[in-house]
């Protein structure tokens, strides 16, 4: 199982679309293990983006991020990385095709709704950003030999 950051951004708390984002995350499986509410400190928001400063977008991404609510959530599922990265979609919202978080509900480049880490050493920095190990739980939701099927030898696929 994976672990992964997925961040709804302020524009998504702004505009109401925090349930039908999460709705989507649950619906297509995935675990949610961890969840908060927070208006994003620049610190953080800078050690989050670090890999764009010096980027033309870099101030204006961080003004936006942290310019009001956001939430803040750890989420699991086998190959939960690219999984999440899928369900939301092309950066550029535009471009981004229907059916995605992005896809669906947004236009802009910069106000894309959310974030999602995209590699494994990503997600595990990132998640530390934002959460320490006691605020993830640990727990084993009924369904999910439903969700990834089971097989005698307790493999998933
Ligand atoms: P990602 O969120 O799909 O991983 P990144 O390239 O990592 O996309 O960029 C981080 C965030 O910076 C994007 O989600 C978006 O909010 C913003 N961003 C990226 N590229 C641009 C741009 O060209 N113009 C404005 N904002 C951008
Ligand atoms: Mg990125």
């Amino acid at each position: 199982m994976e672990r992964t950051l997925l961040l709804l951004k302020p524009d998504a708390v702004q505009r109401g679309l925090v349930g039908r984002i999460i709705d989507r995350v649950e619906a297509k499986g995935l675990k949610i293990v961890g969840l908060k509410m927070l208006a994003i400190p620049r610190e953080i928001a800078e050690r989050m983006y670090a890999e764009h400063e010096g980027k033309d977008f870099h101030a204006p991404l961080m003004e936006f991020v942290c310019s009001g609510p956001a939430v803040a959530m750890v989420v699991e599922g086998l190959d939960a990385i690219a999984a999440v990265r899928r369900l939301l979609g092309n950066t550029n919202a535009r471009e981004a095709a229907a059916g995605t978080v992005r896809g669906d509900f947004a236009m802009s480049r910069r106000h894309n709704l959310t974030h999602g880490s995209d590699s494994p050493a990503s997600a595990e920095r990132e998640i530390a950003l934002f959460f320490t190990p006691e605020e993830m739980l640990d727990y084993q939701p009924t369904m999910d030999a439903w969700i990834y099927g089971r097989l005698a030898d307790g493999e998933r696929t």
